[in-house]
């Protein structure tokens, strides 16, 4: 303490984050990766960073956006043809069953270029990306109905809906318009199903953040808005900006739907189509009684749905107080037609009086809630104060203030968001990091904040510096209840789900050629490709199948040709193509980019583009290399031996316990089966040349047995140790 000049609370709070090796956290984290378009997942409580998902943007560890299937899931992301190598990212959601979640799928969408992302948690890797056919912004999604059967995704900047349409800024009222998607999502097939999803069309209101309802108020949704003045601004003319005309009125309006009456009136025909897409006209909702509006504080930001379903709390930027409207009051007025009047657009509005459970003063900028495992516990952020604030939502009384460092947007408790939040953390997600961090330049990181809420007063743990753009908002789960995959079934194209066609099993592989296509079906294994060479004429279009043959854990292997700009992650199981054009002579090395094995760096081959109608002379040119001896020959047999040696005792001591109940275990094994039984043939292959007293080939196929034998000793170590870690016990 007295060396790193700390405080015994500092010590407190590290012990409640530290997580020892070998030992995991217990919660996972979901974030946003604001500007980068991509996720990244860390633990709680240790903030360590697990992994970045690529989502919106290329991503080249994973080779997303380097291989085929993967850029294919990229362009669905295309707009007006054109590629969007970027995403605003804002709100992930994780799938639900009834309320809670299950840890299957993530939702994530993109305000900048209006998209939702698919990201299957089996797998980590995004499978679909969704257009939205008619908004040009969007900010209030990715939320979940309690069965994921829809995904809410909200507009922000009104806009004309039709595509590639131009209506002056003076038709605003008339012509521009604002809107919620409510995306089908088919939990089997694990993708959206935009054919049967639809939009409710809404007035030019700005609409904002979410929420669906749950419980008792399942079947509707939620969403706010701001700028409900209709504002157009016009600096450079001398009008006053958007921020002024925007927050001139006390009140904007917050948007209840049905969206299960809403989804039964687009089944029975009843919505109109523009650009493709089921839309509900303002006219038909309104006379179907499935819209209306209910003032709401000003410029209002976050709307969160309590874990009861029966209360819907919206915090208001430039008021210090949230408001807890009850879904209970909102149904009565509803019911008996009890409205104040009806907006320029001809929608019910139902009077804030008549909505409201009661208003809470909590501090200056409240903008997002979370909830608490206790029962009314709510968590708000203060954006203006920099504080979170607790606070009873049954009793509006406030419970205990913490500051964050600086400036809080989003906040978010262990799965807060669900119907069974599980308490015990908060990450305040805060905008500005200013003194925190040691300086990296004017660019800051942004700073995310754990802490306990474990007891009744809130205390500050930790600060993880968060380096890849604004992650607005995060969600989380619990470790446990996710499954992810160890490895994929052989031949496995990850991002259809689907059997690769260009898959191979080992002894398949093969180069083909049609016309100037150039394909090879190839493997990856410790330690070579299959092909090692591959042909092709300058001009050529080159394809290249990859299936990774290994089971072992994490023995995934990469792949690149240079100067090709193509890259692939292929994990155990998984088959990867990459496509190019050979388009330039020369002489290309590919190789694996991952530290696989020991001869990793010798898992290579090259691609020779050969010039158009290249012959190769009659006699060819023999190979130099170094020439062996009987003697080398010799010593390759005695290496052979002594392997062979370690390789039984390892065997002896696997087959002397229960290693069948262990299947990580029995995968490694089946790999080493697999390069066993490789041996036959290379033996085969050294005992015939050594006849010939060819020693050169009678020492490489020596070797090459040798590196068989490698491989195998190498998993055999790695099983048995994870026996012996793990508790094997002896059988007879
Ligand atoms: S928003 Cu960023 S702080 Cu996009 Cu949910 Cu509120
Ligand atoms: Cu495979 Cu390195």
């Amino acid at each position: 303490m007295k060396r790193r000049n700390l405080s015994q609370q500092d010590l407190l709070a590290a012990a409640k984050t530290y997580v020892p090796t070998g030992k995991r956290d217990e919660f996972v984290v979901f974030s946003s990766g604001g500007q980068s378009g991509q996720v990244i997942v860390y633990g709680i409580p240790s903030m360590r960073i697990l992994k970045y998902i690529g989502v919106f943007t290329p991503e080249p560890w994973q080779g997303y956006g380097y291989d085929e299937s993967s850029k294919a899931i990229l362009k669905q992301g295309m707009i007006d043809g054109k590629d969007i190598t970027w995403g605003d990212t804002h709100h992930p959601a994780i799938s639900e069953t009834q309320g809670k979640y299950d840890g299957q799928f993530l939702f994530i969408n993109d305000k900048a270029n209006p998209r939702l992302a698919v990201i299957d948690l089996r797998d980590f890797e995004t499978k679909q990306i969704v257009v939205n056919p008619i908004f040009k912004s969007e900010h209030g999604g990715a939320f979940v109905t309690p069965n994921t059967d829809y995904v809410i995704e909200a507009a922000q900047y009104a806009a004309p809906l039709e595509n590639r349409k131009f209506y002056p800024l003076e038709s605003f009222n008339e012509a521009y318009r604002g809107g919620v998607t409510y995306w089908k999502f088919d939990r089997k097939e694990g993708r959206i199903q935009p054919e049967q999803s639809f939009s409710f069309e809404l007035p030019p209101y700005s609409q904002d953040l979410s929420d669906a309802g749950k419980g008792p108020s399942d079947g509707w949704a939620f969403t706010n808005s701001f700028c409900s003045e209709r504002y157009v601004g016009g600096i450079e003319k001398g009008v006053p900006p958007y921020e002024a005309g925007c927050s001139a009125k006390d009140t904007d309006y917050l948007h209840v739907m049905n969206w299960k009456k809403a989804a039964e009136l687009v089944a029975a025909g009843k919505a109109k189509k523009i650009n493709g897409h089921n839309v509900i006209p303002i006219d038909v909702a309104v006379k179907e009684g499935i819209l209306f509006l209910v003032p709401e504080a000003k410029s209002p930001h976050g709307v969160d749905v309590t874990p009861d379903g029966k209360f819907m709390i919206v915090a208001g930027k430039l008021d210090t107080h949230v408001s807890v409207f009850s879904f209970e009051k909102i149904q009565a007025a509803i019911k008996a037609g009890k409205f104040e009047g009806k907006d320029p657009y001809g929608i019910p509005v139902i009077g804030m009086r008549d909505a409201l459970e009661r208003q809470v003063s909590l501090g200056l900028g409240p903008l997002h809630t979370q909830f608490d495992s206790k029962p009314c516990i709510a968590y708000t952020s203060l954006y203006v104060d920099s504080q979170v604030a607790k606070w009873n939502y049954c009793d509006g009384k406030v419970l205990d203030k913490v500051s964050v460092h600086y400036n809080i947007g989003h906040l978010m408790t262990m799965e807060g968001d669900s119907m069974d939040p599980q308490g015990r953390y908060l990450v305040a997600l805060n905008k500005l990091a200013i003194d925190r961090f040691v300086p990296v330049g004017p660019l800051h990181p942004q700073n995310h904040q754990l802490i306990d809420i474990s007891n009744d007063k809130m205390q500050l743990l930790y600060d993880m510096p968060f380096p890849l753009g604004e992650p607005h908002y995060a969600v989380a789960i619990s470790a446990n209840k996710l499954k992810p995959f160890i490895r994929y079934q052989v031949g496995t194209d990850s991002r259809t789900d689907k059997r690769h066609p260009g898959a191979v099993r080992a002894g398949e592989e093969k180069t083909e050629r049609k016309g100037n296509r150039v394909e090879v079906f190839g493997t990856a294994i410790r330690s070579h490709f299959t092909p090692e060479t591959i042909e092709a004429e300058v001009g050529d279009e080159v394809v290249i199948n990859i299936t990774n043959l290994e089971r072992a854990e994490d023995e995934t292997h990469g792949f690149t040709v240079s100067t090709y700009n193509t890259h692939a992650s292929i994990e155990p199981g998984k088959t990867v193509t990459v496509k190019f054009k050979a388009d330039k002579e020369g002489v290309y090395p590919f190789y694996c980019t991952e530290f696989c094995s020991a001869l990793h760096l010798e898992m290579q081959g090259y691609l020779l583009v050969k010039p158009k109608g290249w012959k190769a002379p009659a006699k060819a040119a023999e190979t130099k290399g170094t020439a062996y001896t009987e003697a080398d020959y010799k010593n390759q047999l005695k290496k052979i031996a002594d392997t062979q040696a370690v390789i039984d005792q390892v065997v002896g001591y696997i087959t002397s316990v229960n290693y069948q109940d262990f299947p990580d275990v029995v995968a490694m094994v089946e790999d080493a089966q697999d390069q066993l039984g490789k041996i036959p043939d290379a033996k085969a292959k050294h005992e015939a040349a050594a006849q010939k007293k060819d020693w050169n080939q009678a020492t490489l196929w020596a070797e090459q047995v040798w590196q068989y034998q490698v491989k195998t000793a190498d998993l055999g170590l790695r099983a048995k140790t994870y026996l012996e870690q793990n508790g094997a016990k002896k059988v007879k």
